[in-house]
């Protein structure tokens, strides 16, 4: 079995479940729960960060997008695509990515005391964010039924975005975004790991 240091509140974690799902590779993933602030995770990912995966050898992948493209490779490829769409594809992941490091950082930000907190600090994060909701609001209609590691960490993102921050109510000003993700969000993937504190 592979171990994947993990926790159901990570949406990058989930990008890495959703692809274990998707591939049908879920029964071969020993779940061990971590708690980032354990020293013990920097043996595995010297970030103390996670997801980590740690290999039937013992060698350990980290990062969300290389642990899903290693996960997709082992079957066959169907979630990273080789054609002329990979770039696309590759870039709007890296997008949702960077809007998940965005709200995390502002959730962080949450958890520190009220004296040491910056609204700067926390605009310019939400700043990120709202301007790659924009982006994807322009995308959104040729999504179609379209199912990549791109769509996937799309769901996963506005999820993540329901889960901490769903008093800003992204789908009020991205009509298109939310009747694309309505019935993506189905996915039985996406339905099986929602996160939940
Ligand atoms: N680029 C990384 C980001 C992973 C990440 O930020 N994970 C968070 C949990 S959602 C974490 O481990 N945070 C702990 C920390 O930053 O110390 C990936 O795609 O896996």
């Amino acid at each position: 079995m592979m171990k994947l240091r993990y926790s159901i509140t990570s949406p990058f974690v989930r990008k890495v479940l959703v692809t274990a799902i998707e591939t049908g590779q879920e029964g071969e993933i020993e779940r061990v729960k971590t708690n980032t602030a354990d020293p013990e995770l920097a043996k595995h990912n010297p970030l103390n960060k996670i997801p980590a995966l740690e290999l039937e050898d013992g060698a350990v992948l980290i990062d969300s997008a290389v642990i899903c493209e290693f996960l997709d490779t082992r079957k066959g490829g169907k979630l990273f695509p080789k054609d002329a769409t990979r770039w696309p594809t590759l870039s709007r992941m890296a997008l949702c990515d960077g809007m998940m490091d965005a709200a995390i950082l502002r959730r962080y930000e949450t958890l520190r005391p009220e004296t040491l907190r910056s609204i700067e600090w926390d605009q310019r994060q939400k700043g990120k964010v709202d301007n790659s909701l924009a982006a994807l609001e322009r995308e959104a209609p040729s999504f179609g039924d379209r199912v990549d590691i791109g769509t996937l960490t799309v769901a996963i993102m506005l999820d993540y975005l329901d889960f901490r921050f769903a008093h800003e109510a992204w789908r009020d000003r991205h009509p298109a975004l939310a009747a694309w993700h309505k019935p993506f969000s189905a996915r039985p993937s996406l339905k099986a790991t929602l996160p939940a504190d």
